[in-house]
C-alpha cells in the first residue's frame, strides 16, 4: 500500500511538472506564433498611440503619462517616423481614449473601422516609394483632430 501510495504521488507529480512547465512553454509559443503572422523577420516596427489631446505619440504610452504631463502646456505632437525605400514597415496603431483612425494616402492605407482603445491595430507594408508623406487621424476625434498628423519618410 506504502509503494502504491508513492508511485501516484510521483504520477501526479510528473504531471503537475508537465503542466507547470508547459503552461509558459504555451504562452510562449503562442506569443511567437502571433509575432512572427505580425511582424515580418528584418520589419521595422513602429508603436503609434493616438491620444486626444497630445495626437500621435510615438511609442506605448499610458493614459497616466498624459495626465500627468500637466494641463497647462498641451502640445500636440508631430512624430516622424524614418525608413528607407524597401523596408518592411509595421506599424502597431493603438489608442488611449477615444477611438481614433489612421490614414495613409501615399500608400493606400486607410482603417476605417477605427482604433479602439485597448486594441493593437496592426498595419504592414513595403516602403517602396521614397518621399515624404503626411498620415493622419480620420475619425474624428475631438479638438486637435485636424492636427493630429505625422510624418513618414521613406529615404531613397
Ligand atoms: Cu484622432
Amino acid at each position: 500500500m506504502r509503494t502504491n501510495g508513492k508511485k501516484l504521488d510521483s504520477i501526479l507529480l510528473f504531471f503537475l511538472i508537465i503542466i507547470i512547465g508547459g503552461v509558459p512553454l504555451g504562452i510562449l509559443a503562442y506569443d511567437h506564433l502571433l509575432k512572427s503572422q505580425q511582424t515580418p523577420p528584418g520589419a521595422k516596427e513602429f508603436i503609434l498611440t493616438g491620444s486626444a489631446q497630445r495626437g500621435w505619440l510615438l511609442g506605448e504610452i499610458r493614459a497616466h503619462d498624459i495626465v500627468s504631463l500637466g494641463q497647462n502646456n498641451i502640445q500636440v505632437e508631430h512624430p516622424v517616423i524614418e525608413v528607407s525605400r524597401g523596408d518592411d514597415v509595421v506599424l502597431k496603431l493603438r489608442s488611449i481614449d477615444v477611438t481614433h483612425g489612421f490614414a495613409l494616402k501615399a500608400y493606400d492605407i486607410y482603417i476605417p473601422e477605427g482604433i479602439k482603445p485597448g486594441k493593437t491595430v496592426f498595419v504592414s507594408f513595403k516602403a517602396d516609394k521614397a518621399g515624404t508623406f503626411l498620415f493622419w487621424c480620420n475619425v474624428y476625434c475631438g479638438d486637435i483632430h485636424q492636427h493630429m498628423k505625422g510624418t513618414l519618410i521613406v529615404k531613397d
